[in-house]
């Protein structure tokens, strides 16, 4: 006969609130002593809850993303009465294996979305596996393998559907990604990969002293899209400067009459507008190259993603519709959407479907940079501090005040001269801001 048994959150040490990040049974499943139930995170470690009875899941108490403290319900189980022996609440469950540290996550539901540094491609948008290929999470989910195997094979890229397992009942063992992994490398230097030496292992503290921190989970994820677009993307970079001085005396003279709303116009939402112009003049810097790679997909919509410098790091959310919205509601719409992405507010849907992006240094300084495609986007807007200097005009040297533009753009879609014209037709309207209206 088969008698209910509560699973309850084990003694996981002084951690309070910690998010349930994976749940690996579902009710039905037959599960042996040890099986690892669930797996929680907290902003120091990753643990796995094990089974500490045998018998049949009737009811999962908690869903990804819920916070649970030692004591909290679980899971029900059924248990039969040959197994029952040490009772759950008499038998203290084994202390949870504690696993690698890791960061707090950007959102509880989504661990290892791909998305929150930059806009999550979609599967018809992946470039061949070069660098690091997005994370197929439902795969790993589906896998027969422990939950630090599958944390294992996020964090290298591991795609878990193409891995025979070599433990019990098929099961993929950490060896079996390592293997893998190796396979996979070797194949791709014979192949024409990128065939580099790889980077030495060093002990930094035989030359001083040093301190290690672990990367943020936006770190390694940005750094993975990073990395893939960099090496997938021939990256064309193009120079530009734009008189400014109107634009600024305008700009000064729009929030002076918007002070007691609140209103802070910054150079950033004249650049959204102006790019919303150029988009419309020069429709495929608003494209994508589909999953073949031989068609372009142009859009008819303009959503523009905005680099927004976090403590956690570099995520880009996604302001939609912009050719819809006024100069004011884009500048606000800056305001709440930087103020959300640094208090990690932000959800996956808010990094996706942008357009092409805009990176903004100029709050901070430099005078030109080279941004990285946010790929499937085809270009990215760099920007860096305007300055006054001296411009040769009309036989004298006069003052204006010049913003640097740095525009990269994928070389496959876009041709170099269509980057010399889309910056100049950027110049063009910023210089003159009656022009924003055409
Ligand atoms: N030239 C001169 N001054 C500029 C400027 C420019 N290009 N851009 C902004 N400023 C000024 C603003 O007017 C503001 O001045 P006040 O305080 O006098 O109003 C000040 O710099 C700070 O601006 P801000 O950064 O708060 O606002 P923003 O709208 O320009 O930018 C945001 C918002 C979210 C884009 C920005 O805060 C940010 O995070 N930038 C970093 C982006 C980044 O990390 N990019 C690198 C990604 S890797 O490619």
């Amino acid at each position: 006969m088969a008698t209910e048994k509560d699973i309850l959150v084990p003694d996981i040490g002084d951690f309070e609130g910690v998010e349930v990040i994976e749940i690996m049974v579902s009710p039905g499943d037959s599960i042996q002593v040890e099986d690892p139930l669930i797996s929680l995170e907290s902003d120091k470690a990753a643990m796995e809850i094990p089974s500490p009875l045998a018998g049949t899941v009737k009811d999962v108490k908690v869903s990804i993303g819920d916070k649970v403290s030692q004591g909290d319900l679980l899971i029900k189980m059924d248990v039969s009465s040959a197994e029952t022996a040490p009772t759950v609440e008499e038998s203290a469950p084994e202390q949870p294996k504690k696993t690698t540290p890791s960061a707090p996550p950007l959102k509880p539901q989504a661990p290892a979305t791909p998305a929150p540094a930059l806009a999550a491609p979609t599967s018809a948008q992946r470039p061949p596996p070069v660098a690091p290929s997005p994370i197929d999470e439902a795969g790993i989910r589906k896998a027969h393998a422990s939950p630090s195997v599958r944390k294992f094979a996020r964090e290298l890229g591991a795609d878990l559907a193409q891995i025979t397992g070599t433990g019990n009942k098929g099961r993929i063992l950490k060896d079996d990604v390592t293997a893998f992994i190796k396979r996979v490398m070797t194949s791709a230097s014979a192949g024409g990969g990128l065939g580099v030496a790889p980077m030495p292992e060093i002990d930094f503290s035989e030359f001083g002293e040093i301190e290690t921190q672990p990367l943020t989970k936006i770190n390694k994820l940005t750094g993975q899209f990073l990395h893939r677009n960099w090496v997938t993307v021939p990256h064309v970079t193009q120079f530009d400067e734009a008189d400014i001085t109107e634009l600024e005396a305008f700009r000064k003279q729009l929030n002076e009459e918007h002070k007691t709303e609140g209103a802070r116009v910054t150079v950033l939402a004249f650049l959204m507008k102006a790019l919303v112009s150029a988009l419309k003049e020069y429709p495929r810097f608003n494209s994508s190259l589909d999953a073949t790679g031989e068609n372009l997909i142009l859009k008819k919509y303009i959503h523009i993603g905005v680099a927004v410098d976090t403590p956690a790091g570099l995520v880009v959310p996604v302001i939609r519709d912009c050719d819809r919205r006024s100069l004011i509601e884009l500048a606000n719409e800056l305001i709440t959407v930087s103020a959300r992405a640094r208090e990690k507010k932000l959800s996956p849907a808010d990094l996706s479907g942008g357009c092409i992006s805009i990176s903004s240094l100029g709050g901070i300084g430099g005078t030109a940079f080279t941004p990285i495609v946010n790929s499937p986007e085809v270009a990215i807007l760099g920007v860096s501090r305007a300055q006054m200097k001296p411009v040769y005009k009309d036989g004298e040297f006069v003052p204006r005040l010049i913003l640097p533009l740095s525009l990269s753009y994928d070389h496959r879609v876009i041709d170099g001269a269509d980057g010399a014209r889309f910056t100049s037709f950027l110049n063009k309207v910023l210089s003159d801001t009656r022009r924003l209206l055409l």
